[in-house]
């Protein structure tokens, strides 16, 4: 697989080839229709901070997760150098040649009970092809968005990946966590992305899927060439994970529910806001 090819290609072309039209809505619109919104409301969001210091603290049972969490975002933000640095030096994961992509576990504890196993799902090129991307999607519990600080391009796709992520899972909407990458370049005064753009999505979007689904968005700056904050990156999204299969085990079970499409529930989202 060459992936310098595949990072030469232009990243809107590499989704819209991919996407189906219908499918690109859902998490897409969702943005459309919050992204103009004031953050005047952040109650939500104090919310996530107390759901974490639940999961902390809590008196529960030892749990233990096992989550496919796939790596998205364009050719060379630095997904593979994530990963990379997650998993140190004594990387040894497995490639399956067919789709060109790379998986390896790695387990960790968060906070005293929760014993988690990462199972990373890194693409050599991007998910192109109807098959591979079926391949690489299926299943995924939650999934790590990268961005490149140096830029600006690299966040602009993010409501696509997201929506294709959604849409190819076969389980609908689950926590991604944002990663603007590459901010050691900062220090070398190279232009970067803002935080204040990454935040400001990220708490929009926590607004609404906290409500709707339990788990909330959240975003970190990493340097995957020092290190800088990789571990926490992941740990981060994690926690959101738990928070969400805590909210999914109160819902009524799969068989009891209505069976919507993950575009119909997220049309049927009213705005926070408007209430
Ligand atoms: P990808 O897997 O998303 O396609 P890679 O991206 O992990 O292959 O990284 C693409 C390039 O960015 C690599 O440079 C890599 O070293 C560099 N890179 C990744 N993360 C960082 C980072 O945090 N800081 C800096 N400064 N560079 C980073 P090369 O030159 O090997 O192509
Ligand atoms: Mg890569």
């Amino acid at each position: 697989m060459n992936e310098q090819s595949d990072n030469n290609q232009s990243s809107r072309e590499s989704i819209e080839d991919t996407v189906d039209k219908e499918d690109e809505e859902s998490f897409h619109d969702l943005w459309e229709r919050i992204k103009d919104t004031q953050l005047s409301k952040l109650d939500e969001t104090v919310e996530l901070l107390e759901d974490e210091k639940i999961l902390l603290d809590d008196n529960r049972m030892e749990d233990v997760y096992t989550w496919k969490i796939v790596l998205i975002g364009e050719g060379a933000v630095g997904k593979t150098t994530l990963r990379r640095s997650f998993f140190g030096e004594n990387f040894t994961g497995e490639y399956l040649q067919t789709i060109g992509a790379d998986f390896a576990t790695k387990e960790d504890t968060i906070g005293s009970k929760n014993k988690v196993k990462f199972v990373i799902w890194d693409l050599a090129g991007q998910p192109r092809f109807k098959n591979i991307r079926k391949v690489f999607y299926t299943g995924a519990q939650g999934a790590i968005f990268v961005c490149d600080l140096t830029n600006q391009d690299s966040f602009n796709n993010i409501t696509q990946w997201i929506s294709e992520l959604w849409n190819n899972n076969n389980v609908g909407p689950i926590p991604f966590i944002v990663v603007g990458n590459k901010v050691d370049l900062r220090e070398e005064g190279v232009l970067t992305i803002s935080d204040k753009i990454i935040n400001e999505f990220t708490i929009k979007t926590s607004q609404e899927t906290l409500k709707r689904y339990g788990f909330g968005i959240k975003s970190i700056i990493t340097s995957a060439k020092t290190g800088y904050n990789v571990n926490k990156a992941f740990r981060s999204l994690a926690i959101q994970l738990i928070a969400h299969e805590r909210h999914l085990a109160k819902q009524p079970k799969q068989s009891e529910r209505p069976r919507v499409s993950t575009k119909d529930a997220v049309l049927k989202i009213d705005s926070p806001l408007e209430k």
